[in-house]
């Protein structure tokens, strides 16, 4: 049996796939709501395909706890914060499930951590916390960093056809924890070391972060020139060995935007490219925010909420509104105490946001320029009710708008 602690955004779809592929597993969560919920057949979020693979699961053998197993194989998912001033991981709540998972394990547990961490964190942070408690790592408890690669969008299918990285101190536990794995994932599974598959994992992200952010430099170097930015990115990617990213908004999620920290913050005086990159992403807000003053001033539009935001989410078709574009763009108004901004996004069910509109009619009505931050499929669908508007079109979707403004 498997006890995976925490039943958020990797660990629920983890634990559905275990349990499907015929693996006993317990979920444990500290969130009694949520797993009253999971009790009930109800999934705390929307995910391509997660419905049909929580059907299969619970037709097998899953359960769902507030309280830790006992057993041999433990999967820690939960929440790997960053501190917003000093940029550094929070490493609290691995620690406090790790000292819950330590407190009634079976001697010789496996523990494998699948929550992001930046480099270092297990010499650091989680080696000591188990030998505080008296355990001889390697005998006692065994311990692996699997760090998880699975895209929002597209996790379920991600989940069995992403290769994957195992880092372990003891090759034969790897190669175990391998075959455990095996059991759903269909690609290669690596086995290296732990601080090889820390790194790794941080590296992945970053390498995405600074691809966005020459795309975002080049959508400004073509903007003050008069450039298309899209048509110069889709001739170089026609090159066999160049494939530049697009741009965007900004980065939002909780990845991306985050991990590239985790580098800086260790290594500040070898980290010039990732700090820039990370500036420049974090700058793309700024720069929608004085499209939308040129796209106003050039039709003489002297109100701001005559303008909407369309989405708010951090990327199209998910319910995450973590880090996104859209609430950083908020942030910087709200700094200039520009309010009345209106928003809206169909994926976004609760109110989050002041003049956060829940439909999308009322929406449109009320505005003459429509920013579209998010490529929802939504938006996609319903081109028609914004093709007489001022559109600008951060994510260069819109087909039939007369009047368009680019990045
Ligand atoms: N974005 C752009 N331009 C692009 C692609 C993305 O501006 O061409 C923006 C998106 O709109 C979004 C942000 O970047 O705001 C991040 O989105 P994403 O789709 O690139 O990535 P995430 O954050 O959803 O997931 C990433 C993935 N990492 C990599 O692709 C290297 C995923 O595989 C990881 O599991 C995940 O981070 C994670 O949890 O670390």
């Amino acid at each position: 049996m498997i006890n995976i602690i925490g039943l958020g955004y990797i660990g629920l779809p983890t634990a559905l796939m275990f349990a499907k592929s015929g693996i006993k597993v317990v979920g444990t969560d500290y969130n009694a709501n949520l797993v009253s919920s999971l009790i009930e057949g109800k999934l705390p979020f929307e995910e391509e395909g997660l419905e049909e693979l929580f059907q299969e699961a619970r037709s097998n053998e899953i359960e769902f706890t507030t309280e830790y197993q006992k057993t041999h194989t433990y999967i820690l998912a939960v929440p790997t914060p960053y501190i917003k001033e000093s940029k550094k991981l929070d490493p609290k709540y691995v620690i406090s499930a790790l000292n819950s998972v330590l407190d009634v394990c079976d001697k010789g547990a496996v523990i494998i951590i699948e929550s992001t961490i930046s480099p270092g964190t297990i010499d650091k942070y989680i080696r000591p916390a188990i030998e505080r408690k008296g355990y001889v790592i390697g005998e006692d408890i065994h311990l692996l960093h699997a760090p998880e690669r699975i895209i929002p969008g597209n996790m379920v299918y991600e989940l069995e056809y992403n290769s994957r990285t195992i880092g372990t101190d003891n090759q034969e536990i790897g190669e175990k924890v391998k075959g455990l794995y095996t059991n759903f994932c269909k690609e290669e599974i690596v086995v290296t070391d732990i601080r090889s598959a820390e790194m790794s994992k941080v590296v992945e992200n970053t390498y995405r972060d600074i691809n966005i952010a020459f795309a975002n430099e080049l959508a400004k170097i073509c903007h003050t020139d008069n450039m298309n930015v899209y048509e110069i990115i889709r001739i170089a990617n026609m090159h066999p060995r160049v494939n530049i990213m697009q741009p965007g908004p900004g980065v939002g999620g909780h990845c991306i935007s985050v991990d590239p920290w985790f580098l800086v913050g260790d290594y500040p005086d070898l980290t010039n490219l990732i700090l820039t990159a990370r500036k420049i992403n974090d700058s793309m807000p700024r720069h929608v925010l004085g499209r939308i003053r040129d796209i106003m001033r050039e039709h003489g539009i002297k109100d701001i909420s005559k303008v909407g935001l369309y989405g708010l989410t951090y990327k199209e078709n998910v319910d995450d509104t973590r880090e996104s574009p859209t609430l950083q763009l908020l942030e910087r108004m709200d700094e200039h105490l520009a309010f009345g901004v209106k928003v809206f996004d169909p994926l976004v069910k609760e109110r989050i946001v002041d003049h956060q509109f829940m439909n999308f009619d009322d929406f449109i009505n009320e505005i003459e320029i429509v920013v579209v931050m998010v490529g929802h499929d939504h938006i996609k669908n319903n081109m028609d009710s914004i093709k007489d508007k001022h559109v600008l079109d951060t994510k260069n979707i819109c087909t039939i708008v007369d009047d368009v403004y680019n990045l």
